[in-house]
């Protein structure tokens, strides 16, 4: 398929060839394998879980599953049930969390259930095995190993917080400078990262640091002058 959509429901097709288009649906196809052109896997009408026999993903692919808390698989969240071999050739993560959606560290979303115990060959484009997956909303470290020992699932970790911001005119050694003080939370024991930026456009990495076990980080920069009239900071993970 080149374009459009193709939804199965209680369906039995052989093979999937996507080229451009979007697969969806709750039914049960052959092989879902990816052309040049790529296209978009979502299993459900919005949330559901849709079953084929064999993944060939590449990095034109784009996989969207949706999640809702509690979690139950195929109901509150969408899943791809995988009977054969699944290989994920770099293909884009894309999580939506749905209106409803609460942030519980944690909780596990077992996105690809792959069956037998042959392992996930490949990854999602730029999240190997531990990467953080951080949508903002929320935020997840991504196994290829989980579930009964081969699925792809997604455990919910503490997004990154600011809780507080501080700025006084800094004195003796930080004379004509302000001292910013950054307060947060985050994954325990992650590495954070400040940058610093005149202008949102030019940022420069200033320090890191590593959250406590409870998961806080603080920050402090006295890198701005007093005489600067614009000054913007952010925190990432390292
Ligand atoms: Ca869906």
């Amino acid at each position: 398929m080149a374009a459009g959509t193709a939804r199965f429901s209680d369906t039995s097709i052989s093979e999937v060839t996507l080229d451009g288009g979007t697969v969806d649906g709750t039914g049960s196809i052959g092989r879902l394998m990816s052309l040049a052109g790529g296209g978009t896997v979502a299993p459900g009408t919005s949330v559901g879980r849709l079953t084929c026999t064999e993944v060939a993903w590449n990095v034109a692919t784009k996989f969207v599953p949706e999640l809702l808390t509690p979690v139950t698989p195929g109901k509150t969240h969408d899943q791809l049930k995988v009977n054969g071999p699944v290989e994920l050739g770099g293909a884009a993560l894309r999580v939506v969390t749905l209106a409803g959606f609460t942030n519980v560290t944690g909780n596990a979303y077992v996105i690809i259930d792959n069956d037998g115990t042959d392992a996930v060959s490949g990854t999602f484009a730029g999240l190997p095995q531990g990467a953080v997956v951080d949508i903002g909303t929320a935020a997840f470290t991504i196994s290829y190993a989980g579930g009964t020992g081969n699925d792809v699932v997604l455990t919910q970790v503490p997004p990154l917080r600011v809780l507080s911001t501080t700025v006084v005119r800094g004195t003796g050694s930080n004379a004509g400078h302000y001292v910013i003080g950054l307060a947060g939370t985050g994954i325990p024991r992650a590495t954070y990262q400040l940058e610093t930026s005149p202008d949102l456009i030019r940022w420069t990495a200033t320090q890191t640091t590593t959250a406590s076990h409870a998961g806080t980080w603080t920050f402090t920069d006295t890198s701005r002058l007093l005489t600067e009239p614009r000054y913007f900071l952010r925190v990432g993970l390292h």
